[in-house]
């Protein structure tokens, strides 16, 4: 018999930085006076993020989704974006707020990501854009979609949310693709309590960016674009500044878990914990298998009630599919029978608890729950 665990056990804890540290520089910042506005505290960010993610151009936002309204901007989208119905609710949100149409794309079976032979089809005259996704970190196969872009003279955005720091063939994957946004939400393997980023990797759209940010005033005070709001404020840039420093350690620890997670769920029939792929530098952001019913016994949902019997707190991540939102039911690709790989992976895959300050008993005990879950039917 397995005793539950005492307090839950989320998906994730967000990663904090010392207590003394922070204060030290939050007094430096009463000290200072100036609480927002791209002060000390958000350069000295955008120079340290710059620099650990190897890119030319960066800026940092109050949050991911306000860094993906801005791309929009810099970039110019109109009419249709190419993307993908297994991602977080606000890939497609923040297109639909910005009265951009989000074409749904299916998904390849083994990285969840976008499947690039599928984009060419869905190609329109109202095409501006494809915004691949580069799920729970795995790189998005951005060779292949670029090839498509550069011969549809289309703009590659990237919703890196899930990929800070993750590189493949030795590259950032924040340099692929005209521009990448990186959320830093507190669930992140790095964050600002909220906030993000925009990586860009052309000239000039960091400039524009930084504008629109800052509602599109110009020095002298005049808007020649209109703007929003979309600033991060000294007290989180601080708190970046010091999460950063901890960044690889928890990703280290991450990856030694992950690494236990895999193991352990080898021997057990219907659960497949995936695998790090070939020349890819993981962040281990998400841990994540795929319940298979017939052969488990139980169904994903079935075990996500089950682990919560056990205070283990579950995330089904993403269901429900983002095309199958109320809000996307008159977009015609949104329809289940072209998107079957990302209907059946909707079903299919739960995100388990993972984070630094899991111990190996923890990850220990929460398999030996899968286990004896299939046991018990
Ligand atoms: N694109 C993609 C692909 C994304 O995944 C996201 C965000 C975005 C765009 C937009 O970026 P942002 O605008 O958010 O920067 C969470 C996050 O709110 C969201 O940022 C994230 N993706 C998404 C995948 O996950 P929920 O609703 O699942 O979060 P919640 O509150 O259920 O948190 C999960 C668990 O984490 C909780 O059970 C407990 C724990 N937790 C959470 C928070 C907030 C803590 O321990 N402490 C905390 O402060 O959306």
């Amino acid at each position: 018999m397995i005793e539950p665990f005492k307090s839950p056990l989320y998906i994730t804890k967000p990663l904090l930085p010392d207590i003394y540290e922070i204060n030290e520089m939050i007094k430096s910042i009463w000290d200072s006076n100036q609480l927002t506005n791209n002060a000390g505290m958000v350069k000295r960010l955008e120079r340290d993020l710059a620099g650990f993610l190897g890119a030319d151009y960066l800026s940092v936002f109050s949050s991911g989704t306000t860094a993906l309204e801005i791309a929009y901007k810099i970039l110019r989208l109109s009419g249709e974006v190419i993307t993908t119905p297994f991602t977080f609710a606000a890939t497609i949100t923040s297109l639909m707020w910005n009265n951009l149409k989000p074409v749904f794309c299916d998904i390849e079976e083994d990285t969840l990501n976008i499947n690039p032979d599928k984009i060419e089809a869905l190609i329109t005259k109202d095409t501006t854009a494809i915004m691949p996704v580069h799920v729970f970190g795995n790189p998005c196969n951005a060779e292949k979609i670029q090839q498509i872009a550069d011969k549809y003279n289309l703009s590659v955005l990237y919703d890196a949310a899930h990929a800070f720091g993750v590189k493949t063939g030795g590259k950032s994957v924040s340099s692929f693709g005209d521009v990448s946004m990186l959320s830093f939400h507190a669930t992140k393997v790095y964050h600002t309590i909220e906030g993000g980023a925009l990586v860009y990797n052309k000239p000039g759209l960091k400039e524009r960016a930084d504008f629109l940010r800052n509602f599109g005033l110009q020095d002298g005070g005049n808007v020649i674009e209109p703007g929003i709001n979309g600033k991060l404020n000294e007290v989180q840039a601080a708190v970046g500044i010091l999460v950063l420093k901890k960044a690889e350690g928890e990703i280290g620890r991450r990856k030694v878990l992950t690494n236990l997670y895999r193991e352990l769920l080898a021997e057990v029939p219907g659960i497949t914990a995936g695998k790090d792929l070939e020349g890819v530098t993981h962040n281990y952001a998400y841990f994540v298998i795929r319940v298979d019913r017939d052969i488990y016994g139980l169904s994903r949902d079935e075990l996500f009630d089950r682990l919560r019997e056990y205070n283990v707190i579950s995330r089904k991540y993403f269901y429900p599919l983002c095309s199958n939102f109320q809000c996307c039911k008159d977009i015609l690709s949104a329809s289940r029978s072209m998107l079957p790989v990302a209907n059946k992976a909707a079903e299919e895959v739960l995100a388990l608890p993972l984070h630094g300050r899991l111990t190996d008993s923890d990850v220990e005990k929460i398999c030996e729950i899968i286990k004896y879950a299939r046991q018990k039917i």
